[in-house]
């Protein structure tokens, strides 16, 4: 019954937002943050990704990257991105005007139907086909010079060199936000806009505990959202949003898509 509830408000909402974490992506085999499997050589994701970290040993935190990398490149995304961009397609393709749209909203009348913010950093809904998509925590594709700031995007799995060093000479790190470090200012502007201009907001596959990402949710509920949780366990958000839906994400999408 919950699931054609939350079908039909998918149908009928002009504006939808969307949150993912790590659990979308563990049915493509990738290991999440916290869940089971999330160690690495018995290290923990906070451990290794901070500056300080880095700092310390750049060859350590950049072979927990490769592995990382090589565990993505061999993944394909599933049935939950799909869906994702199924609902995007549908939302951007319906001829329905986005009711009263907000004067001031400069994005364009596609992207305020449908914005898929992620925490995610393996790239998996870009190999979906997702394309209004804000990548809150950076991309584990991207590799950043220390030195001159220059970014590349390097898919070679395992990295030639480690650490890998940019044409100039200098450093190269991860073009991901580590712990500590600020979010993209504008990608977070866009997500925190989305999140309050949304008539339906799905959190998919986070255990909401980081923040500012975490703070997302709550915007959307405030500003009036309706807020649909798939996890397969509870989280913070659990006792306040307005449907919980307890399962994995790529059986429960397929299944509420208008
Ligand atoms: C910052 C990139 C300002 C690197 C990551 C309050 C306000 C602001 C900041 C803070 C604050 N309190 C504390 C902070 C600091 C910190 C923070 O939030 N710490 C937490 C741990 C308390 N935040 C920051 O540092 C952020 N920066 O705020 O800047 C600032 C500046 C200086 C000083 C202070 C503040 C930066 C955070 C970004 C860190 N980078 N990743 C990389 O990937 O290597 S975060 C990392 O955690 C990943 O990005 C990941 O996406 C993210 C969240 O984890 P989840 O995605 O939720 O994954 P997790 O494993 O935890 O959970 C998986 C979920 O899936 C579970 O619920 C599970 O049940 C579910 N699941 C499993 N299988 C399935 C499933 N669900 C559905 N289907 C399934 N099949
Ligand atoms: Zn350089």
């Amino acid at each position: 019954m919950r699931h054609a509830n939350v079908r039909d408000l998918l149908a009928s909402a002009s504006r939808i937002a969307v949150l993912t974490g790590a659990g979308i992506s563990a049915e493509s085999g990738i290991p999440t943050f916290r869940g089971a499997g999330g160690l690495w050589r018995s290290f923990k994701a906070e451990d290794l990704a901070t500056p300080g970290a880095f700092a310390r040993d750049p060859k350590l935190v950049w072979e927990w990257y490769d592995w990382r990398r090589g565990q993505i490149a061999s993944a394909q995304p599933n049935a939950a991105h799909r869906a994702l961009v199924e609902l995007e397609v549908g939302q951007v393709a319906n001829l329905r005007r986005v009711a009263n749209p907000p004067a001031e909203d400069s994005t364009s009348p596609d992207q305020q139907r449908f914005t898929l913010i992620t925490q995610n950093v393996d790239g998996l809904h870009n190999r979906a086909g997702s394309r209004n998509l804000l990548k809150l925590h950076g991309d584990i594709w991207i590799q950043r010079c220390t030195a001159c700031g220059a970014e590349r995007n390097e898919t070679h799995t395992p990295l030639p060199e480690i650490p890998p060093r940019c044409s100039c000479g200098g450093l190269e790190r991860p073009g991901v936000v580590w712990f500590g470090e600020n979010l993209p200012e504008e990608i977070l502007a866009r997500a925190q806009y989305a999140a309050t201009q949304a008539e339906v907001f799905l959190v998919i596959g986070t255990s909401a505990l980081v923040y500012p990402a975490a703070g997302l949710a709550g915007m959307a509920k405030s500003a009036g959202a309706k807020v649909v949780e798939i996890n397969v366990a509870e989280t913070p958000v659990t006792n306040w949003v307005d449907y919980s839906l307890r399962g994995a994400a790529a059986e429960i999408l397929p299944q509420i898509l208008p």
